[in-house]
Parts: C-alpha cells; structure tokens; sequence
C-alpha cells in the first residue's frame, strides 16, 4: 500500500510473510488431520505422491525405485518450502490484485485437494473436507494478515513510531499463527495412529510350525534362525556351519536381522493396517472368487521357508539384499481354490497403496517358494515390511513379486496388465542375477598376513555352488562356503587371505548349481538388474 506522502507503509517482506503464513497454516493443519485421524494422507504427501507418479521413470528410473527415506524426506521438504513459497508470491501479488492472489491461493487448494483424491489410501469425502477446510483457514489467516497490514496505524504518517506498532502488531500476528502452525504439525506427529497398529501387531503370536530337519540346532547358534530347511546338509567337507561363517567379524549373517533388512518401497506414508479391518481378495480370471481374513490365514497350513529378497535397483556390491525366514502360506493353495481359468497368465498383485507388481503364474506351481507371507523371522511382518500381509517369491525381484501390504491378487493376462514399475522401464519379467558381495575387509587398510576376505553370493534358484576371488587380477581361487539351507537363499562364504605388502585389487564371482558363472559384462540396474563383478581394492601395510 502507498500512503499519501508516497511511502510504502509495509515493507516487502511483510506483504510476503501473510501468504507465506497462510500458506503454513494450510498445510499444518492438513499434518493436523492426517495424523490425527489416519483416515486421509497429508496434503504435502499426497502432492509428493503425484510428483513420484508423474516423474518419468527413463528419467530418474533408478533414484524413484530406490526412493530412500532420506530422499522422501528432501522431497517433502522441498514440497513444503516451495508451497510456502509460492504463497510468499501470494502475499505479494495480493498487495496489488487481492482477488486474483485469493482466487490462485483457493485454486492451489483445490490442486491439494485433487492429489490427496488421487491417493488410494484417503476417501473422496476426506480428501475434499480436508481440502476444503485447510484451504479456508489458510486463506483466511492470509485475508486477515493483509487487513492488519491494510490498517492505517496512524493518521499522522510522518510520525516513524506509529508505523512501527502498525509493523508489530502485523508481526505479532504473523509470529502467533506461524506458532499455531508448528504446534499443530507437531501435534499431529504426537498423536499418530500408528502406534495403535504397532502395538496390535506386537500382541500377535503366529502360530508355531513343525521344525523339519535337524540343520536347526546348528544354525540357531549364533544367529536368531527360528527357520524351517529345505535341503539337506551337503557332506562336502569344505562347507562351515553357520555359527563358524558367523565368527568372521563384518560378515553378513546367514539370517538378515527385521532391524537391518533393506526397505524399499515406494510409500510416502508407510499404511498402517489393522488386521481385524483387513482381507485379502482373490479374483479376475477366475472361476471362484473369494476373499481371505488374517484370521484364517492364520488359521492354515502355515509353513517357513528361508528366501532371500534383494532389489533389482541394487548395484554390484550393493546393501538392497537380504535373506529372511518368511512365515506364510504357498501361494498355490491360495490361488488353486480360486479355480483360475486356464486364460490366466500372471499374478496381478495390488497393494493398499496402489503399488502394483505381476508376475507369471507358472511360478507358484514350478515348486519353489512362493508364498503370501505373515510373518518375518518368527515376528509378524514389521510394518515398513508389508503388515499385515506380503507376498515373497523365491527368485523374482521384489519389484514384479513381493508385494508388501497386499490387498488383492487379480488373475490376468500378460497383455494390457502391467506392474506399477512397467511403464516406468523396467522389465516385464525379472528373474534374479546371480550376484556376489564382499564384505569383509570393511576396512581399506588392513595388516599384512593372514586375513579373511568374505561375504554372501546368490544364485535363485538352483543356488551357489561355488564362489571364486580373485587377486590383481590373478586367476580365480576357490572360497569356503558356507551352508545354504536351499537354492533360494544366499550363501555365506570366506577365503583365507595371506597378504603381502602393497596395493590389492580383489574381485569375486559365483557359479551356481547348473554351471552357470556370474556375467562379468558390466550391466547398470536398468532394466532387469546389475551385472558385473564387486571389486574392493585394500591397501596392506
Ligand atoms: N506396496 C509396495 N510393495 C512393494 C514395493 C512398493 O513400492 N510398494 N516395492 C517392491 C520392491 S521394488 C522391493 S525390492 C521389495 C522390498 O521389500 P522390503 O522393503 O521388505 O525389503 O518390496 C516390493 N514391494
Ligand atoms: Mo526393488
């Protein structure tokens, strides 16, 4: 505003700060209900939601499958910053066309309020209320601040005393709604609902299963393995139990620990499930269609079966792998009482999150491990990994199979179905790469004489039947494996390293049971997985 002797009775900043408060008041109250309620998303999710969506997947292919948490949080940060932003922009245009600026700042709402529709997990009734209500109280903070600063704080404008108590009062506003919005998000953050399901889940004991062979005892030494076995114990002398692989300080252990297993996925907000609230749908081609209650999935055949689950965004050496025993039910009862038509190809898997991954049919009844999973390592799943229910399949990137969360199995053919990854360049059918890791040396600097160089490999399905390294580029040499319970998991293995003096490359490979050596052509992740050989380099002094 310009007064009469040609002043601008606000500065800038202020005429900025009432959008940019408004703008805070609006999505703090959206964390305010999303939290409190669990009943709708946030605003600021439900926008980084559609921008995870709408990002081209050849563009960013890699980053969006392997979204860390660190990067959601960059993301909802920048999404916050930018919103606040744009109502700083607001706040300026509205010192000059006010109806344009409210009508931008409801339309900004409405974009909200359309987002948070879009997600799967909110209402149509509570997306617009929530919408709706944020979009009025923001704007009437903002409407309000610009009166505040409208108000003449004196007649006497010469006088600089009385435009600051003009400028105080604004401020002392501005300051008071900014506290209500922080407290507000920092309400809701107490409140989550998310502990209700937690603690429901901590109360839930699965019921316990037939221990089938006698390789328990010697694997439940030294690491929590609670797991069935599917094979027996090879009577190669070269193979060291698991307590003895487990001994070598850094290795990975045979069972990956819920706390330390990767988490990928792409939920902004990770669903919180009440198992009573929940069920399993079966359907499309199908000639039965039914559903299944958490309680009657407890209720069947449950078996236990050790699988390792990695990533196909995960790079030569990478962490996104892990190897669990997965408590659940063989996907081939599941699906043979569903009487699928024998037009059916693939296993369309739906998450309550929209997340959505196929996979061929075939794989549930050529005997490896597929299974709807309830629990992970003798504990119901965790619910970052997929409470209540998920599927696992021995051999399958998790991206095509192991749906966490699931809600639905639609029976379908491969043509005009495909997975939330398809259309974002992935492959349409991915088998996992035989692959090896080193480990140990965690250090790039060790003592000369005797060291151990170890670490994990696997080979879905047929499984690891040798691991070779390999120093400055020396032929191959021999490791010491560890045991594998079957194909399906991944194998420890070590090799007892005399180091002289000097720089070292090392690289390692795997064969696996049909013969098979693991590719040393260089592959990136995109499109069905990394290929290539880990390579550390150790300094011995
Ligand atoms: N609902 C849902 N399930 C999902 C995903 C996802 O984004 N959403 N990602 C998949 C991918 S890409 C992988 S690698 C595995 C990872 O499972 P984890 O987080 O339990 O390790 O989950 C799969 N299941
Ligand atoms: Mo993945």
């Amino acid at each position: 505003m310009i007064n009469n002797l040609g002043f601008k009775g606000t500065s800038r900043y202020q005429e900025a700060l009432s959008g940019m408060v408004g703008a805070a008041l609006a999505l703090a109250f959206g964390e305010l209900v999303a939290s409190a309620t669990n009943k709708t998303t946030s605003l600021v999710l439900a926008v980084g939601e559609f921008i995870v969506d709408i990002t081209p997947g050849d563009v960013v292919r890699t980053s969006i499958e392997t979204l860390g948490n660190s990067q959601k949080i960059v993301l909802l940060s920048s999404i916050t910053i930018l919103s606040i932003l744009f109502g700083g922009f607001l706040g300026l245009l509205s010192q000059r066309y006010s109806d344009l600026s409210y009508t931008l700042f409801i339309l900004f709402g409405v974009f909200g309020g359309w987002t948070l529709n879009r997600d799967p997990l909110t209402s149509t009734t509570a997306a617009l209320s929530l919408s709706a209500m944020a979009t009025l109280i923001g704007l009437s903070a903002f409407v309000f601040l610009n009166n505040v600063l409208d108000q003449p704080a004196s007649t006497n404008f010469e006088d600089p005393k009385h435009r600051y108590a003009d400028r105080r009062q604004f401020l002392s506003w501005a300051t008071g709604i900014s506290v209500a919005a922080g407290t507000m998000t920092g309400a809701g953050r107490f409140l989550l609902k998310d502990d209700t399901v937690q603690s429901i889940r901590e109360k839930i004991v699965l019921p316990t299963i037939e221990e089938k062979t006698s390789l328990e005892n010697s694997a439940s030494t030294s690491t929590d393995l609670s797991s069935s076995v599917t094979t027996t114990l090879p009577d190669e002398t070269d193979f060291l139990t698991f307590s003895e692989m487990n001994e070598i300080k850094g290795i990975s252990p045979y069972i990956t620990p819920n706390k330390d297993f990767y988490r990928i996925d792409t939920a902004l907000r990770v669903p919180t499930i009440e198992p009573a609230e929940w069920s399993l749908t079966l359907d499309g081609l199908v000639e039965n269609p039914y559903e299944l209650s958490y309680e009657e999935i407890l209720e069947m055949d449950l078996t236990k079966k050790d699988v390792t689950l990695t990533c196909v965004s995960n790079e030569i050496g990478g962490p996104l792998v892990g190897n669990a025993v997965w408590t659940g039910i063989p996907l081939s009862d599941i699906i043979s009482r569903s009487k699928p038509l024998s037009r059916a190809q693939q296993l369309m898997c739906h998450s309550v999150d929209g997340f959505t991954a196929g996979f061929p049919i075939e794989n549930i009844f050529d005997g490896r491990t597929a299974l709807l999973a309830v629990g992970m390592n003798g504990r119901p799943l965790p619910v970052i990994h997929g409470f209540p229910a998920r599927l696992v399949v021995a051999g399958l990137y998790g991206y095509v199979s192991a749906v966490k969360w699931i809600k639905r199995i639609e029976l379908c053919t491969w043509d005009g179905n495909d997975g939330y990854w398809i259309p974002r360049g992935w492959s349409k059918k991915a088998p996992i790469k035989i692959s090896s890791r080193i480990d140990v040396p965690r250090e790039r600097k060790i003592n000369s004489g005797i060291n151990a160089i170890a670490g994990v490999a696997w080979a879905p399905l047929s499984g690891v039947k040798t691991v070779e390294v390999s120093f400055d580029s020396g032929p191959w040499e021999e490791c010491n494996l560890g045991v594998s319970l079957s194909g399906e998991s991944w194998t420890q293995w070590a090799y007892k390293w005399d180091a002289v003096p000097g720089r070292h490359e090392i690289k390692v490979r795997a064969i696996d049971n049909n013969g098979v050596v693991q590719s040393s052509s260089i592959a990136s992740p995109a499109p069905n997985g990394a290929e290539g050989y880990h390579q550390i380099s150790v300094r011995v002094v």
